[in-house]
């Protein structure tokens, strides 16, 4: 087996690579940006190397800087995780011919799938089912609206090629939305994926989103371990994941998991995958594959109990599986909601900000994976997601109760998070018959009463009387823990709190209590903004009337539009924002004056 492996990530999926390498006896080496300088994933490693500032290109991203670390700390192996550089196949393909393995796909297959057009031929050719409509590239939109009229049909989805997970997906309900949505996907394929290259599908008017988890190894098995359903989402962002699907039995969870082993085996697939697929009344359509091990894995680990992460390290070694298709048996019932700091009564705006006092759930079936603590920051650089939970019972009704009873108990001061959102949801009519919760997820007045309790604020920022101090220093941008044990010294280095007596390693970040409360701060009237970015859209005009949810601006961020609404009803006073400037968190967007003021 390898005897060092570097995490090419950050956060909970950086910390859950860590485990499954510490259970196969590897050693683990972390990277991490400067404002990750304290978090859990980094202090969990063995070793860690800082990459740079914190914008993911000079960090997460910079190739040239994470070979380099490669490098300096003899790692055989790199693994992606999910996000940053999972699915880039230049970089696979940069580890590969430095002779250091890329624990996923071979770039051939992450090349295949990350074209969404050659993607279909591909599974077209190998008699995977893929959505009807165009596997050659639609180049204008009079050859769009050909192909409809030809074959198609309306209502259209047009997605870009180099798209995936939603981004640039447009939908066409007739010949007079087709020429908005063309320009719109081909726009948004530029914006992210340099390809403004666009194809069509038919849209399908209700579908389940339904995924099925596969495994294959460098000997020629490919299994699957059963689906996932991904309904409920938001903006194409997954927020409750479950295996098995409610819609699925055991008929057909053996005629989708022949198309996904299918699918992964006209790729030469390696490692890890998910098959992406639209179900609607018993029809299976592929959708698209992705290549790498996805954020909701863990519910089909609670069903099946393999180590999908574990599965994906052996198989990069040239093991073979463990595990064979008859071995894989799938049992009750698992749900995962992710908890991601968001304001869900807010249009799901960002909500990043420090923790106070943090208490995850426990008790029978409940799985937290996270890579935060007390005092832990949520960057508004990164991924807003705190953390996961996941749960398993015997059916999905228990799993329900079980799940509501563990958000319940976990505790995260100070932080505006999706816990309330998902209690609201799991007690609704529509979750307890499985639909697709599609009309609660966009109804602002139900979202609206999932108001934020407002964080209290803790008392726990004494300082105990200490005999010892840790301090982390980085020697030639390699990581060190410190500790000094002796009487306390004012003025912590590096802004480490000293650790209590005899907690060895326990820090505790000076708290910025005011930042969770981005919405409202200084001034009732104020509208913050919660988070750095660009101004794309401005919905208001000074002067005008607003009432409280409605939008007031859109704010670009890491490439996500996120849609800023007013966080009172009144009149616009004061408007300092326009379309192109930059704003900082805190910026003040709007001020709005309570009506009769
Ligand atoms: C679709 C679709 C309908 N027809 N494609 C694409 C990315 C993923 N986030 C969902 N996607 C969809 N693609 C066609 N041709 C509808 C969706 C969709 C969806 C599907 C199932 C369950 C929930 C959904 C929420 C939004 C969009």
């Amino acid at each position: 087996m390898f005897s060092k492996v570097l995490i090419a990530n950050r956060g909970e999926i950086a910390v859950r690579i860590m485990r499954a390498c510490e259970e196969l006896g590897i050693a683990t080496v972390a990277v991490y940006s400067e404002p990750d300088r304290d978090a859990i994933h980094v202090k969990r490693a063995d070793e860690a190397y800082l990459l740079g500032p914190g914008p993911a290109a000079e960090s997460y991203l910079a190739t040239d800087r994470l070979i380099d670390a490669v490098n300096r700390s003899g790692a055989e192996a790199v693994h992606p995780g999910y996000g940053f550089l999972a699915e880039n196949a230049a970089f696979a393909a940069a580890l590969e011919d430095a002779g250091i393995t890329f624990i996923g796909p071979p770039a051939s297959a992450i090349e295949a799938m990350g074209s969404k057009t050659r993607a279909r031929e591909l599974m077209a050719k190998a008699g995977v089912p893929i959505v009807p409509g165009t596997t050659e590239p639609v180049r204008t939109f009079e050859d769009a609206r050909k192909a409809i009229e030809d074959t198609i049909g309306y209502p259209v989805a047009v997605k870009a090629a180099g798209g995936g997970g939603g981004k640039g997906f447009r939908v066409a309900l007739e010949d007079s939305q087709l020429q908005d949505a063309f320009e719109g996907a081909a726009r948004e394929g530029e914006k992210f994926f340099s390809d403004a290259t666009v194809y069509l599908e038919r849209y399908l008017p209700d579908p389940r989103h339904v995924e099925v988890q596969v495994l294959a190894d460098k000997h020629g098995n490919v299994i699957h371990l059963g689906e996932r359903d991904c309904s409920l989402q938001r903006r194409h962002q997954k927020l409750i994941e479950e295996a098995p699907a409610p819609a699925v039995d055991a008929e057909l969870r053996a005629r989708i998991g022949k198309i996904a082993t299918d699918a992964a085996a006209a790729v030469s697939y390696t490692g890890a995958g998910t098959i992406e697929g639209l179900l609607q009344e018993g029809d299976y359509f592929f959708l698209e594959m992705n290549t790498r091990v996805q954020v909701e894995h863990c519910v089909t680990e609670m069903v099946t109990g393999i180590d999908i992460v574990k599965e994906g390290i052996r198989v990069a070694y040239g093991e073979p599986l463990s595990i064979s298709q008859d071995d894989v048996v799938m049992r009750g019932h698992a749900i995962e909601c992710r908890i991601n700091a968001e304001d869900a009564s807010r249009n799901f705006s960002p909500a990043p900000g420090s923790i106070g006092a943090y208490r995850e759930p426990a008790g029978p079936g409940v799985r937290v994976d996270s890579g935060v603590g007390p005092g832990s920051e949520i960057s508004p650089m990164y991924d807003p997601m705190v953390a996961k939970l996941i749960v398993w019972d015997v059916d999905r009704e228990q799993a329900t109760a079980r799940m509501v009873r563990a958000l319940e108990e976990f505790e995260i001061e100070g932080l505006t998070t999706l816990l309330p959102f998902h209690q609201a949801i799991l007690r609704t009519r529509q979750w307890r018959d499985a639909e697709t919760c599609r009309d609660l997820i966009e109804d602002r007045a139900w979202l609206k009463e999932l108001a934020f309790p407002r964080p209290e604020k803790g008392d726990g920022d004494e300082v105990a009387e200490t005999v010892q101090q840790s301090y982390t220093v980085e020697v030639s941008g390699k990581r060190f823990d410190v500790k000094v044990i002796g009487p306390p010294v004012a003025g912590a280095l590096n802004g480490a709190a000293p650790a209590r007596e005899g907690a060895v390693g326990a820090k505790r970040a000076p708290r910025r209590s005011e930042r969770a409360q981005s919405g409202g701060g200084g001034g009732a009237d104020k509208l913050s903004s919660p988070l750095q970015g660009t101004v794309l859209k401005v919905a208001v005009e000074k002067g005008a009337d607003v009432e409280e949810g409605a939008l007031v601006c859109v704010i670009e961020a890491m490439k996500m539009e996120n849609e800023i609404t007013a966080h009172k009803a009144g009149t616009v006073a004061e408007l300092p924002i326009a379309v192109g400037a930059s704003v900082a968190t805190g910026d003040t967007l709007a001020v709005i004056n309570s009506a009769g003021e």
